[in-house]
């Protein structure tokens, strides 16, 4: 927790500030610090410290933040009916678009937007309309030109990279390795995966458009189980579509939830599956062409398979990238998408079929 005279100092930075905050760290993000602000006149404000570590290029990162917001703004304005919250991001009183203190801390403001948890018992309600948001983000930014976005992140979902680095950790003699052998061989029984995601890049047969690239269930917002916007824009870049479909079905249908420590709970469900499609095919299917909508089924499991390599990488490595709150977090981060994706796999018929017909 930052202490109040420096967030005071921070926030003055963007608002002028008359009287005293009061702030709240919130800690769902693996990445960022977070912190709701309550200021005097009852305004609330979110204001976030960049990791800079993962986000080296965090001065593009912003850039991609204002150009997108101000897009989606402007369609917001001409097109009525539309139901979708834009967070408003502040410049700085100078108009930067974040502040950098005197310790080089990268920090940015947005508005706070009013929200509550969904109802989780309801899975297929809170699915439904996840892919109605999901949709809804990708309609909004469809026209943005894919080169006037960078990228920041270069090779984010280059799955092939990925399983590249983890076999090169892999190859030290290093006793979280060791220790942990079986759960190496049961990952490279999916190697399958890595092959699909390198025929698909190599055909070139997916074309480039803007991507969220972490559309998980806890970005997404909700007011009385209604979702009403998709947040954390810091790795919005050029991509490809069926992985952000992936990112929310490996996030959203899930039995359990990414850090759940009894790995008995976690499973595919392929109810939440379908009503998360049908929802969002009935706003995309019109915007897609058909190499995407085919390959939509396979996605799930190439970005389930990602995060696992991560985790697994991530534990081996030290827990360098990921925030953990124990010593095995990352290991049982791991088993939980190791389960999913075993679950996942046996519904892959079942799901390519739901989504030819809807
Ligand atoms: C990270 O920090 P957060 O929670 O927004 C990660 C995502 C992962 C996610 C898993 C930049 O997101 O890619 O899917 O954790 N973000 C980055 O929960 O690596
Ligand atoms: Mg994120």
């Amino acid at each position: 927790m930052i202490p109040p005279p420096f967030i005071n100092n921070i926030f003055s930075q963007f608002v002028s500030l008359n009287g005293k905050l009061d702030a709240v760290e919130l800690t769902s993000g693996l990445i960022n610090n977070t912190y709701k602000l309550n200021t005097p006149n009852g305004k609330t404000f979110l204001l976030q410290k960049i990791n800079t570590k993962v986000f080296h290029e965090y001065d593009k990162l912003m850039t991609n933040v204002f150009i997108i917001s101000e897009h989606i703004n402007k369609k917001l304005k001409s097109i009525k009916n539309i139901e979708y919250v834009n967070p408003e991001f502040y410049t700085t009183l100078d108009k930067r678009y974040y502040y950098k203190d005197d310790d080089n801390n990268i920090w940015r403001l947005s508005e706070f937007i009013d929200n509550n948890k969904p109802d989780l018992e309801d899975k297929k309600t809170i699915a439904n309309e996840a892919g109605k948001i999901l949709a809804t983000f990708h309609f909004l930014t469809n026209d943005i030109d894919t080169d006037s976005i960078y990228e920041t992140i270069p090779g984010f979902h280059n799955i092939k990279l990925r399983w590249n680095k983890l076999l090169t950790v892999t190859k030290k003699n290093n006793p979280r390795y060791n220790e942990s052998k079986d759960i190496f061989n049961k990952i490279r029984s999916f190697e399958y995966l890595i092959n699909e995601f390198e025929e698909l890049m190599h055909s070139n047969s997916l074309p480039l458009r803007i991507v969220h690239n972490d559309p998980k269930l806890s970005n997404i917002l909700f007011r009385n189980n209604k979702a009403i916007s998709l947040i954390d824009p810091d790795t919005i870049m050029p991509g490809y579509l069926p992985a952000d479909f992936g990112d929310a079905v490996r996030s959203l249908c899930n039995t359990t939830d990414e850090n759940e420590t009894n790995i008995e709970k976690v499973g595919f469900d392929i109810d939440s599956f379908q009503a998360f499609t049908k929802s969002y095919l009935e706003i995309m299917n019109p915007l897609l062409i058909s190499n995407e909508l085919n390959s939509l089924a396979v996605f799930p499991l190439i970005i389930t398979m990602e995060q696992l390599i991560r985790f697994y990488t991530d534990y081996i490595e030290g827990d360098i990238y990921y925030q953990t709150n124990y010593p095995k977090h990352n290991l049982n981060r791991s088993l939980v998408q190791l389960k999913l994706l075993e679950s996942m796999s046996t519904y892959f018929e079942q799901m390519q079929i739901f989504i030819m017909e809807n």
